[in-house]
C-alpha cells in the first residue's frame, strides 16, 4: 500500500472553511492545477503535486493509510484523531508539520450565561456535549474530573436547550453561536488553526524531495504574510 510514487499527493477540504484559503496558499506557493470533472482530484501542472479533495475528517486517515502524503486540516481534527488512535493503543500515524495561520478557532467550554466557572466543583456528574470526545476526555482525565461526554456530530450548542447536556465543549471563533444559545465561552481546551499534516515517519522516495521543496515555499509565503 506504500507503492513507489514520484508525485506528491496532498489532501485538502473539498468544501468548507479551509478550502479557499488552502487553495490560495498552494497557489501562492507556485502550484497550478487542472481540475477533474468531478472536482475530487486536481492534477498538478507546475509541480508534481496533486490534490485530493475530501471531507476534512477523512484527512488524517488518508495520511495514516498512505493514500496521501500531506494534508491541510484543522489542528482540532488532527489532535482528536491522534488521541482516538492512542486510546485504542495504536501507534502515532500522523503529525503536525506546520501551523498555517488560517482557520483559527478555539475548542472551548461553553457554559450557561448565569454560571460562574469553577470546573472542579461544577463539572462532576454533568453531561458535556461535544464533537471532540477524545480531546475533552483527556482534559477531564488530566484533572480527575468525572463527567459524561455526550458526542454529537453537529449543532452542539443546541444540546443544553434540548436538555441533552448542561454545557458544551465546542469550536468558537466569534462566539456569536454560543451567545445566541445563552452560553458563554470560559476555558480553552485547544488553540486551533489549519495545519500542514504529514506522516509520523519520513516520506519515502522522490516524494520526500518534493515535500521539502513545497515546505520551503510555504514557509516563504507564510513569512511574507506575518
Ligand atoms: O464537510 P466537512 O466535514 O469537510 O466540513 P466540516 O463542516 O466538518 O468543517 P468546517 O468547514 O465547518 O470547518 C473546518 C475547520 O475550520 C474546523 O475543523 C476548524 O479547524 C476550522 N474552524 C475555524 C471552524 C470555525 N473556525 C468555526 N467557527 N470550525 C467550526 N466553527 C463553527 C463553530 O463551532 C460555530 O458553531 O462555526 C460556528 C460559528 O462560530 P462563531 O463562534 O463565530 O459563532
Ligand atoms: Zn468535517
Amino acid at each position: 500500500r506504500d507503492q513507489l510514487r514520484d508525485r506528491l499527493r496532498i489532501a485538502i477540504q473539498k468544501s468548507g472553511r479551509l478550502s479557499e484559503p488552502a487553495l490560495a496558499l498552494l497557489a501562492a506557493a507556485g502550484l497550478s492545477w487542472q481540475e477533474s470533472r468531478d472536482k475530487l482530484f486536481y492534477y498538478g501542472e507546475s509541480l508534481p503535486i496533486d490534490l485530493l479533495l475530501v471531507r476534512d475528517d477523512d484527512i488524517p486517515g488518508l495520511i495514516a493509510d498512505g493514500v496521501c502524503d500531506l494534508g491541510f486540516v484543522g489542528r482540532n481534527v488532527l489532535v482528536e484523531q491522534d488521541y482516538e488512535r492512542q486510546s485504542r493503543g495504536e501507534a502515532p500515524a500522523f503529525r503536525e508539520l506546520r501551523g498555517l495561520g488560517f482557520g483559527r478557532c478555539k475548542l472551548m467550554f461553553g457554559i450557561p450565561d448565569d454560571w460562574e466557572w469553577d470546573p472542579q466543583a461544577q463539572l462532576p456528574g454533568t453531561r458535556i456535549a461535544t464533537s471532540y470526545p477524545a480531546l475533552l476526555s483527556r482534559w477531564l482525565a488530566e484533572r480527575n474530573i468525572e463527567a459524561s461526554v455526550v458526542t454529537m456530530s453537529g449543532s452542539v450548542e443546541l444540546a443544553p436547550r434540548l436538555g441533552q447536556a448542561e454545557l458544551v465543549c465546542d469550536l468558537v471563533s466569534s462566539g456569536a453561536t454560543l451567545a445566541s444559545n445563552r452560553l458563554k465561552p470560559v476555558e480553552v481546551v485547544l488553540d486551533s488553526e489549519a495545519v500542514l499534516a504529514g506522516p509520523a515517519g519520513a516520506i519515502a522516495d522522490a516524494r520526500a524531495g518534493i515535500a521539502e521543496l513545497l515546505m520551503r515555499r510555504l514557509d516563504g509565503v507564510l513569512k511574507l504574510r506575518d
